[in-house]
């Protein structure tokens, strides 16, 4: 069946935006590993896959996440042909500190390198940038974010790459939009 993924961080709210967009009770939390498995929402005539998160979780080994991140690495390249388009949610607040960290210390930050992968697979990735509540600067923010990612400032000019959603407060912005755009145009004719 053809399916839109949710990744991201542990965290970022990937949950509970999907319960924004499918009403559905997908179990969600305040500590960072609630999602475990991949797990199946049916969505229109697809189904969206809400994944486990990457990086730090709470009461996980640092084995455990490693092996959780080969899990949903797999998961993607086993099912890049009936992956409509990837969602990869950030915590836009935490988002800068996290990549430069990790730049810093010459890594590739891990949202950078699932971005890269999306783009190798040649999956359609947008990224929703969650938590706008709780940013002030948002069109910097939103800057950092997009730069960070490789694609150059401002960020509105990719309105389909980045859309700025606060799942808590139930704006989910043109993610609804945009998701719609590629279930359609699935379609055989
Ligand atoms: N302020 C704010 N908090 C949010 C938002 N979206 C989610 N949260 C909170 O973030 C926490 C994690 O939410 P989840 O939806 O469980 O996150 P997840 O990405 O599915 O997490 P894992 O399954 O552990 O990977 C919860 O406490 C949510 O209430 C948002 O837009 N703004
Ligand atoms: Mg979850």
């Amino acid at each position: 069946m053809k399916e839109i993924i949710f990744v991201g961080r542990s965290n970022v709210g990937k949950s509970t935006l999907i319960r924004v967009l499918t009403k559905k009770k997908v179990p969600v939390g305040k500590l960072p590993g609630v999602t475990r498995k991949p797990l199946h929402i049916p969505y229109q005539n697809i189904q969206i896959t809400d994944m486990p998160g990457f990086g730090y979780m709470s009461k996980v080994t640092k084995k455990g996440q490693e092996a959780i991140k080969d899990n949903i690495v797999h998961y993607i390249e086993d099912n890049a042909s009936n992956i409509l388009l990837a969602v990869m949610v950030i915590n836009t607040t935490s988002f800068a500190e996290i990549v430069d960290r990790w730049t810093q210390k010459n890594e590739i930050p891990v949202e950078v390198e699932l971005f890269e992968f999306f783009n190798e697979l040649d999956i359609d990735v947008i990224v929703a940038a969650n938590k706008m509540d709780k940013v002030t600067d948002q069109d910097m923010m939103l800057d950092g974010v997009v730069q960070r990612l490789g694609m150059s400032p401002p960020w509105r000019q990719w309105p389909d790459k980045i859309v700025p959603v606060s799942a808590k407060k139930g704006n989910i912005g043109n993610l609804k939009l945009l998701m719609q755009t590629k279930i359609e145009g699935s379609k055989p004719v």
